[in-house]
Formats: structure tokens, C-alpha cells, sequence
């Protein structure tokens, strides 16, 4: 069979590549320097396997940056969240149905793989497809649902959501993925397809925000909240995630928006939000108690990266925080182990450290969790440290002289 992929990023290339271990694949991108990469064997971002898998279906690999003719046509491109106005941009998802449309012959089949609000697929996808063609395709939803950092792992091992326009276009996707997918499979309508993959980002979105409402309360009670989670979640039914700076990526602050976008009864998925997005401003009031005295303080963030041990800045709660804090009138250093494009200069780790007056850990990368109290307290001016994460060994910390502020927890 030949598959056509239109989009290859965090998910378009992992999904090219693991249908090109029994199909002939075409990977698509507008992007000429992708597309020169890939056809070199290079793989533009980190992610566990995917050199490997890479070095091993490449021959039945292609990118290029037109689309043509094939038997099964996969949209995985981005679909970005307008700022200004919390609705979804689903200018790249018409572009690919228009760039589908002229190669669309009998027995086709085209899978939007995008995460969209509710109703696409029927309302935008299929008249683009449909407009005047006499020839009979196929239709379906099939979200993704893997996790970055683990990606190749999860896109084979989850269960996945297909919704397509009738049976036979659930059947044909179910199909298709059975050449990778050991996870289960269940079929469903277009639109609830696109539902649950907005409701599960949500519920972990609203968990959080949760989590970050009882970190405040916590530090109110003088207790520590990570400490009354972890005993809260030893309850059967109960699993609160964790509090921390703000959430970022590509999904989680973006996709419930796209759920409230038709809607008029979006209460508590919008409070979520807004909670998430002030963790940043929550972080800075730490930063501000710990350096009042400190004249032109200078402060550190360790991380940019929107989660741990990823190379990936999107949405990240980091920038927020960066630009309140330079509001503020504090000079801000900035270093990520792994990020390597960002709109702040990223410095190495000891430049990032010297002369400083507080670090801020943002991310936590595993790297951060070895970092030694001793020998960065004298590189800095003042030790003041603010964890927002629950990685470090506080102890060690204020052994080493440094005033210790962890996110939940008070004092
Ligand atoms: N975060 C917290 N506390 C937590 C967990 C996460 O503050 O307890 C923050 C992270 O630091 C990060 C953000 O939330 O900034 C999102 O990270 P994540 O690891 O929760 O999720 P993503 O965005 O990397 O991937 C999610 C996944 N969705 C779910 O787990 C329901 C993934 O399965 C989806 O495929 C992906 O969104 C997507 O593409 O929609």
C-alpha cells in the first residue's frame, strides 16, 4: 500500500515511519529543510527509538514537499491555538484537505490524525474532499494520543479512538494501524472521536489546575502539599497529578479551548486555564520574597523545556515566567540542558549560575536532580533557590547555606 503523511513533526515522523515498516511511505511537509533531513536519515528532534527506527524502514521512506497520488492520505499537521482569542487556527488541516483533493480517486482512504475541535472532520474536512468528486473515499478520526518522550512506545502500545464518516472507514483505519498498533481499538463516530481526545487533555488540565489550587491552599495551612498528595493519591480512587509552574506543550494548554470553542457552558474548563496560566505569576511573588533585599537581583531559570527530559520549549510556562520577571526589573539567565532554540540566549550551566542571586528550577530534567549545593553556592552571589517541582534533596541545600523555597510547601 502507499501512504501519504502530510505533516511531519513530533508526530507526523513517528507515524511515517512505523507504517513504513510494511508500506511504501510519502512524508509531506511545506518545510524544504525537514524534508532535506529526513531524506539524509536525519531525525530533526529527540525522541527514544526513532533514529533506530529511522535507520531501519528508511528505504520504504520518503519525504518530499508535494503531495501525489495514493491509496491512503494521513493529516498530521499542527493545528495552533489562536492567542488573542482562544479558538483553534485550522488553517494547515484546510490546506492539507485542499492539497488531498485533486489526487482523491476510488477507494481512498483519509485519516485526520490533528487534534480539532468538535465537528471538524464533518463540517470542514469532508466538503473540502467531497466538493464535485464523483469518486467514492473514505473517511475517518483517529486522534493521537502519544505522549512525547515516550512516543514510539505509546503510538503502538495505546488504545486508539477511530470515528469515521460510516463502518467501512473505521474498519479500513482499524486496519491500516493493526500493522503497528497492539493496543486496542475502538470505533466510534467522527465527532466523538474528536470529543474524547479533547476530554482527556482536559481532565488532566483541570487535575493539575486542581493540584496547583491545593499547592496554594497547602502553603496557607503550612503544610506540604506534595507530601498530602502523595498521601491523598494512596486512596484507590483517587489520583491527583502534580502542582508546578504552569503547563505547557502543545496539548494539554491548548486543547480545552478548542472543547469550549462552540460551546457555551465551559465554567470550570476555563477556570482550569486560568489557574494553570497564573502559575507563572505564583512563582515570581517566591522569587521577589526571596531576593527583596538583594539590590538589581539576578535570577537563574533552570529550564525551558514546557516538561521534563524533552528537547521541546511550545507553550512553555517558562517564557511567562522569563517576561514577568524581567517586568520586574530582574536580569534573567537562562539555561536548558536540552532545548536548543528559544527566544532568550541559553547559556551554559555555569555562565547560567555565576554571580547569581536565586535559581529558579522550571523543568525537571533528571540532570537537575544531581546538582551540588555546595559548589554552586559559591559560584553564586546569594543562595537562594526556588524549587518548583519537588526534585531536590532540600536538605543538602540548606546544609549548603541556601535559603530554600519549594513550590506547596510554606516557609
Ligand atoms: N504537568 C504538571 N503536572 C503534572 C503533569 C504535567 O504540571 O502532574 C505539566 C507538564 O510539566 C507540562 C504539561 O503539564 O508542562 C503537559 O505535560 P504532559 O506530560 O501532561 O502532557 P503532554 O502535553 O506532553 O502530552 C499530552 C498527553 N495527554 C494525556 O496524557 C491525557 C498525551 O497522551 C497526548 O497525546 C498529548 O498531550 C497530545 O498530543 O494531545
Amino acid at each position: 500500500m502507499k501512504i501519504c503523511v502530510l505533516g511531519l513533526g513530533y508526530m507526523g515522523i513517528p507515524t511515517s515511519l512505523l507504517l513504513a515498516k510494511e508500506h511504501t511511505v510519502i512524508g509531506v511537509d511545506i518545510k524544504e529543510s525537514v524534508v532535506q533531513q529526513l531524506n539524509k536519515g536525519i531525525v530533526p528532534f529527540d525522541e527514544p527509538g526513532l533514529k533506530e527506527l529511522m535507520k531501519k524502514n528508511k528505504d520504504r521512506f520518503i519525504a518530499k514537499t508535494e503531495v501525489e497520488s495514493a491509496d491512503v492520505f494521513i493529516i498530521s499537521v499542527p493545528t495552533p491555538l489562536e492567542p488573542a482569542m482562544k479558538i483553534a487556527d485550522l488553517q494547515y488541516v484546510r490546506a492539507a484537505a485542499e492539497m488531498i483533493y485533486p489526487y482523491l480517486s476510488d477507494g481512498n482512504l483519509v485519516i485526520l490524525e490533528s487534534t480539532v475541535p468538535p465537528g471538524t472532520t464533518d463540517r470542514l474536512v469532508l466538503p473540502i474532499l467531497k466538493k464535485g468528486h464523483t469518486s467514492s473515499f473514505f473517511v475517518a478520526h483517529c486522534p493521537e494520543r502519544a505522549i512525547p518522550g515516550n512516543t514510539l512506545h505509546e503510538m503502538i502500545y495505546n488504545d486508539r479512538i477511530i470515528g469515521g464518516i460510516n463502518h467501512r472507514s473505521s474498519e479500513l483505519t482499524k486496519e491500516l494501524y493493526s500493522c503497528f498498533v497492539k493496543g486496542n481499538m475502538f470505533l466510534t463516530d467522527t465527532t466523538t472521536a474528536e470529543f474524547v481526545k479533547l476530554m482527556e487533555n482536559t481532565f488532566r488540565d483541570v487535575n493539575i489546575a486542581l493540584a496547583n489550587e491545593f499547592a496554594q491552599i497547602a502553603e496557607e495551612s503550612k503544610i506540604n502539599a506534595w507530601e498530602a498528595i502523595g498521601l491523598a493519591n494512596k486512596h484507590p480512587r483517587v489520583n491527583i497529578l502534580d502542582p508546578g509552574p504552569g503547563v505547557g506543550g502543545h496539548c494539554i494548554a491548548i486543547d480545552p479551548w478548542f472543547l469550549a470553542e462552540h460551546s457555551k457552558s465551559f465554567r470550570l474548563i476555563s477556570l482550569a486555564r486560568q489557574i494553570n496560566d497564573s502559575m507563572p505569576n505564583y512563582v515570581l511573588h517566591a522569587v521577589r520574597d526571596l531576593v527583596q533585599d538583594v539590590n538589581n537581583p539576578v535570577i537563574t531559570v533552570l529550564g525551558v523545556a514546557y516538561k521534563a527530559d524533552v528537547d521541546d520549549a511550545r507553550e512553555t510556562p517558562a517564557l511567562k515566567f522569563i517576561k514577568l520577571a524581567e517586568n520586574e526589573g530582574f536580569q534573567v539567565k537562562v539555561h536548558d540542558p536540552l532545548v536548543e532554540s528559544f527566544p532568550y540566549p541559553l547559556l551554559d550551566f555555569e555562565d547560567a549560575v555565576k554571580d547569581s542571586d536565586c535559581l529558579v528550577l522550571i523543568t525537571n530534567h533528571a540532570v537537575f536532580r544531581d546538582m551540588n549545593p555546595q559548589i554552586i553556592g559559591e559560584m553564586m552571589h546569594q543562595k537562594n533557590i526556588v524549587d518548583t517541582r519537588n526534585i531536590l534533596s532540600l536538605d543538602g541545600w540548606v546544609s549548603a547555606g541556601f535559603s530554600v523555597k519549594l513550590l506547596g510547601k510554606s516557609g
